[in-house]
């Protein structure tokens, strides 16, 4: 599935869509603070399951209790595409506190 690029304007029209999620460099990022080790061990593999599913991947980092995403796609040059915002959209709905 070829992807474009987004512009400046799309990104941040799709930023102010998910709070939280700001641009970092080329890259869209968030960080979630869990309640314990575990829980922010299980938020990571749940993001690992959601990736796999839309075969797109973030750079991951788990910390005590904070999971921290940066995305962008490689095969658009390291842009910002529809796809990172479809990977946050799903992480969202992982998200402590979503629903
Ligand atoms: N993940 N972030 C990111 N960007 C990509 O371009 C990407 C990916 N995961 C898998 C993927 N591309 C595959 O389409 C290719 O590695 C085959």
């Amino acid at each position: 599935m070829p992807v474009e690029p987004l512009s400046q304007k799309e990104i941040e029209d799709r930023l102010a869509e998910l709070p939280g999620w700001s641009l970092e460099g080329d890259r869209i990022a968030r960080s979630y603070r869990l309640g314990t080790h575990f829980a922010a061990t299980a938020m990571v593999v749940h993001i690992a399951q959601v990736q796999e599913e839309l075969d797109h991947h973030s750079d991951l980092t788990l910390g005590y209790n904070t999971v921290s995403l940066t995305v962008n796609t490689h095969s658009a040059g390291g842009a910002v595409t529809d796809r990172d915002f479809e990977l946050a959209r799903r992480v969202e709905e992982l998200a402590p506190g979503h629903g």
